[in-house]
């Protein structure tokens, strides 16, 4: 672990103390905490008027009781959260995630990423994030749509197209966007696209808002790899989880003349010499919502490995999409021993920090989280721009939006990096410009 700034020791310390057992969010905080010394002493004013203390706190945090009634008539209770962390450059926004595992220190972690992951992206949007440890898996339609209504039945009252807008995440993609929206609309009295993204095409989404998220994360490895006068082309590539950040990283990939040979599930992971059949993933996850074991049934010479771990197949470029931590310092380690030069991350905090020490020590090329997988985000607030205006724009145009925002992100991190005497370092450039637009606008607001 790198040691932190004498000044920014302290403030680290009370985020501990005021948050405790919230593991996921003390790492998520002391990763940016790391590279901000230099920035305290570019800029005084932000430590005079604690921009990083007021920043590491949430504005605001929801928690509630979601009950609904199952299948069976039974009646079932969740927790629902919602964590409105920095509304200094918009309303907030960020996604919602249903997953057993979710707990307030998740959410804390998702949305501290969220607000420099979408200050990075140049869009006015704020961040926030939120779920519920509603578990989908094996649910009926019937059992997801009284689960998103009962959550929507008390969301509805913190969310709003100027105030709050969330979208996907794990668990969460266009049938639960659906359900909620429907929810909304009926407790509201309001047809307010604006209030959620990820929506339908036909009611208010925007065209590439479900690519988005995988096709900003391949473009930014592509912008890494060009930097080293390389590319994508001939590269073999592994990607981890096969929802939709990594069905569609999976694509692009293809796209710009690579070869992904696995992906996974959180049961294991298929192995293709031949390339994995994207249509057959996108017909097991998208269309029946199975287990990704059952690739093998059609393609015999593929093979499954229960419980495998998918970091030691030798790649050369590999994009961890599936969920944090996934990562480890020995599975980052057999990466780079076996020829990895590039990593892009689908996932949010998908590496430990032992692991990210070890990328960054042998110098390959790193694209954090909050600046790889940003294009989800930046394309939902294109979604918002289209829904302002009532308008919708063909898919080349959204497209290429989002492929120059991806641009435009890798420019002002690598660029950034320099500016601090780190070349090459992504981590301290998303880190110190995510940080410091947030932090000018924070400042022309005062004390608030
Ligand atoms: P999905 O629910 O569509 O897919 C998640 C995938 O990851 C599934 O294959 C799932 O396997 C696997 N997974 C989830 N949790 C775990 C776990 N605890 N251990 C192992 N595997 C797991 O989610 P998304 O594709 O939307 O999200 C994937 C990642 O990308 C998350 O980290 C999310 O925060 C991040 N992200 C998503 C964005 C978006 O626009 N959707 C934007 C930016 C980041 P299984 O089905 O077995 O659970
Ligand atoms: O982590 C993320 O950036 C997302 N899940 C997408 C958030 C959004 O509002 O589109």
């Amino acid at each position: 672990m790198t040691t932190l700034d004498e000044k920014i020791e302290p403030i680290y310390k009370a985020v501990l103390d005021r948050n405790p057992g919230e593991v996921e969010f003390h790492q998520a905080v002391r990763e940016v905490l790391e590279s901000l010394g230099p920035v305290l002493v570019k800029h005084p004013e932000f430590a005079h008027y604690k921009l990083i203390e007021r920043i590491c706190e949430p504005e605001r945090q929801i928690i509630f009781r979601v009950p609904w009634v199952d299948t069976h008539g039974k009646v079932q209770i969740n927790r629902g959260f919602r964590v409105e962390f920095n509304s200094a450059l918009g309303p907030y926004k960020g996604g919602l995630r249903f997953h057993p595992s979710v707990y307030l220190g998740i959410i804390k972690f998702l949305g501290f990423e969220q607000v420099f992951k979408n200050s990075l992206t140049g869009m006015p949007i704020g961040g926030g994030k939120g779920g519920s440890d509603f578990d989908p898996k094996g649910k009926t339609d019937g059992d997801i749509m009284r689960f998103c209504q009962s959550f929507m039945s008390e969301l509805y009252r913190h969310i709003g197209e100027h105030t709050d807008v969330p979208a996907g995440d794990i668990g969460v993609g266009g049938r639960e966007i659906g359900f909620m929206f429907g929810q909304y609309k009926r407790i509201t009295n309001r047809w307010e696209a604006g209030v959620l993204t990820g929506k339908g095409l036909n009611w208010g989404g925007s065209l590439v808002r479900t690519e988005a998220t995988g096709y900003g994360a391949a473009y930014f490895v592509d912008e890494m790899l060009k930097v080293r006068k390389d590319s994508f082309d001939g590269k073999t590539c592994v990607v981890s989880g096969s929802g939709n950040v990594a069905i569609y990283t999976i694509e692009k990939i293809n796209q710009l003349g690579g070869k992904v040979v696995a992906c996974s599930d959180s049961a294991g992971y298929i192995y293709d010499e031949k390339g994995i059949d994207l249509e057959l993933v996108q017909q097991i996850k998208e269309i029946e919502r199975r287990r990704i074991n059952v690739y093998t049934e059609k393609h015999k010479h593929a093979k499954y490995v229960a419980g495998g771990n998918i970091w030691e197949i030798p790649c050369q470029v590999a994009m961890p999409s599936a969920t944090q931590n996934e990562i480890n310092g020995k599975d980052a380690a057999m990466l780079v021993k076996n020829g990895c030069i590039a990593v892009g991350e689908g996932a949010n905090m998908p590496t430990t920090p032992e692991g990210v020490k070890v990328f960054l020590d042998a110098g390959i090329a790193y694209g954090p989280g909050k600046a790889a997988n940003a294009g989800g985000v930046a394309t939902s607030a294109l979604e918002m721009q289209q829904n302002a205006c009532r308008d919708s724009w063909d898919f080349a145009y959204t497209e290429d939006r989002l492929h120059k925002i991806m641009q435009n992100i890798h420019k002002d991190c690598y660029e950034t990096a320099e500016e601090y005497g780190a070349p090459g370092n992504y981590v301290i450039g998303a880190n110190i410009a995510g940080f410091i637009k947030v932090s000018r606008a924070m400042l022309a607001m005062g004390v608030v």
